[in-house]
């Protein structure tokens, strides 16, 4: 007997996971980037890969872009590929952390120029979401100081609202801004949105389209991450999230490979939250792969989202409501353990079977010729990357 009832496969099987169209280039760190064989050359390529995961996994059905990395002259012909590979094209992030003027800032810059500037990418990035039938503008900013003193840190927060609110302001109807906050790097002393709290009070003042985006890998060490969780859907405000791991800073790896059971709390509390399958709660992956294959790294990833929702939807939630009215610590222990415990594997391999798919993804790609085909055809031009 399957250990997944059909209610927990059919909530499955509406799981969507948006791809980051950088995956599926060469990353590394500052001090080596390797080149891999097959690495797309540009965002036609890179939504070609991203596809591959969506036909072996169901899983994953759009992929985010970044601009200018991913810039193109025509979106609805960028579009139409993507249509063609059975994929749309999801949040559009911006970029402010790569051009010399932004180098003390941006939209929070003092410079009134450099500020519009800023300001004026993100209107051209809803031009683009225009476009390419994108909801989200994503927004994750750099900028900061390395140095008690060298800024003054309240009028950053007020030049910040203003900017936001100009670029709040230009969305369509249907169209968000979420907003992703980050502790620490590039910036080593202040980072202007370093919480969710500061990312929540600056959205919460721009009206109803504007949420946060929560980057699993955005915190300090030992964070409990699963009530920020809590706390963002009990507020109404978590818009989104970039799943990936860490082991010590933002380092972008595989979502579930460094702690997979904080990746088991995090979903329980989604779940708890009503943030699964609501279109409200953006599902993300956020990663790099700098070792390891990317296609099959992103596989991987979606995966483990998966694996770990299967695990979190089998909560016995009437059991542990008993066991915590009871205050029966142990009791409530033991029935949040046991569904983490629970090996959902071999269940998930036959449902995906009977779905028409292969039981295990990684072996079908990998056995698919896929990765042969583009090593031999990608031969010269630029190999795309993590900030190119
Ligand atoms: C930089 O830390 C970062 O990883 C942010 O998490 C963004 O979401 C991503 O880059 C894309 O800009
Ligand atoms: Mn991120």
């Amino acid at each position: 007997m399957s250990t997944l009832s059909p209610e927990i496969l059919s909530t499955l099987e509406e799981q969507a996971i948006e791809l980051p169209s950088w995956a599926f280039g060469n990353s590394g760190t500052r001090f080596r980037v390797f080149g891999t064989p097959g690495t797309p050359r540009d965002v036609y390529e890179k939504v070609s890969d991203a596809a591959q995961v969506n036909r072996f996994t169901a899983l994953a059905p759009s992929v985010a872009l970044h601009i200018p990395w991913d810039k193109v002259d025509d979106y609805a012909a960028l579009r139409r590929h993507a249509d063609e590979e059975g994929v749309t094209l999801g949040t559009v992030n911006s970029n402010t952390f790569q051009d010399e003027d932004y180098k003390f800032g941006a939209l929070t810059h003092e410079d009134d120029r450099i500020r519009q500037k800023a300001i004026d990418h993100h209107f051209e990035c809803i031009d683009i979401m225009d476009a390419t039938g994108s909801r989200d503008l994503k927004i994750w900013l750099a900028e900061g100081s390395n140095y008690p003193g060298q800024n003054d840190m309240r009028a950053r927060q007020d030049r910040l609202h203003d900017s936001l609110q100009q670029i709040y302001d230009r969305l369509g109807e249907a169209q968000r801004l979420v907003l992703e906050y980050k502790f620490f790097e590039p910036s080593f002393y202040h980072t202007d949105v370093p919480d969710w709290g500061t990312s929540y009070a600056q959205v919460a003042t721009l009206g109803d389209k504007a949420m946060v985006c929560l980057d699993t890998g955005h915190h300090a060490p030992g964070t409990n991450i699963e009530f920020i969780v809590m706390q963002l859907l009990r507020l109404g405000k978590l818009g989104s999230f970039d799943f990936n791991s860490r082991f010590y800073a933002d380092d972008d790896l595989i979502v579930g490979a460094a702690d997979p059971f904080q990746l088991f709390r995090i979903l329980v509390e989604v779940i708890r939250g009503g943030g699964l399958n609501n279109p409200d709660v953006a599902f993300m992956l956020d990663q790099c792969h700098n070792i390891e294959a990317k296609i099959p790294g992103q596989i991987r990833s979606v995966l483990n989202v998966q694996e770990m929702t299967a695990r979190a939807l089998l909560l016995d939630r009437d059991a542990l409501a008993a066991a915590q009215s009871a205050n029966d610590v142990l009791g409530a222990q033991k029935v949040y353990m046991d569904a983490f415990y629970t090996d959902v594997r071999p269940a998930l391999a036959q449902w995906r079977e009977s779905r028409g798919l292969d039981a295990d993804p990684m072996a079908a790609y990998a056995a698919s010729g896929y990765q042969e085909r583009v090593e031999a055809d990608r031969v010269g031009g630029a190999q795309a990357g993590w900030g190119a």
